[in-house]
């Protein structure tokens, strides 16, 4: 089992589509082990995005995710980091496949709806900015046997 971060953005709460982005991960089999809906402080959005720092877009991309709240998360699976990845789709929406979140509900690069983490290294990094141990739960998920088969574990 793997844990990532998942971040629904600005774009995705002001316009109301949690319910049906967050309906995609529990559809696929994944589990939700934290959530946190907040506005974002300055020095978490700098730590978050540290190694995008200098970049063009890196001031406008610290004033989108610090001007409305976001929805933090925790999603545990089998392969969850990459799985996630896929399910989102590539960075901007315009070019992302239909199927995927991007690729279903955005037509924008910088307001590209969600992040996951690209790494098992980063989301335990970004996991680590985010959430306290506490906030993450282990729980026994009914679903689990029947969405993996025993050699799945
Ligand atoms: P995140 O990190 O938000 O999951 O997105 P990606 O992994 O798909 O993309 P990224 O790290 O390259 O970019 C981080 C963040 O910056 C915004 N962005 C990116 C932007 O506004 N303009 C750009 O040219 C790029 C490359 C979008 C996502």
């Amino acid at each position: 089992m793997e844990t990532t971060l998942i971040l629904l953005k600005p774009d995705a709460i002001q316009r109301g589509l949690m319910g049906p982005i967050i309906g995609r991960f529990e559809a696929k089999g994944l589990e939700i082990a934290a959530a946190k809906l907040m506005v974002v402080p300055r020095d978490l959005a700098e730590r978050h995005y540290a190694e995008h720092k200098g970049k063009p877009f890196y001031d406008g991309l610290i004033r989108f995710i610090t001007s409305s709240p976001v929805l933090a998360m925790a999603i545990r699976g089998v392969s969850a980091v990459a799985v996630c990845r896929k399910l989102i789709g590539v960075t901007h929406g315009a070019k992302a496949e239909p199927g995927t979140i991007r690729g279903d509900y955005g037509l924008s690069g910088g307001y590209n709806l969600i992040h996951g983490s690209d790494s098992p290294e980063s989301a335990a990094r970004e996991l680590d900015l985010w959430f306290r141990p506490d906030d993450i739960v282990d729980y026994e998920s009914t679903q689990r046997k029947w969405v993996y088969d025993p050699s799945d574990l």
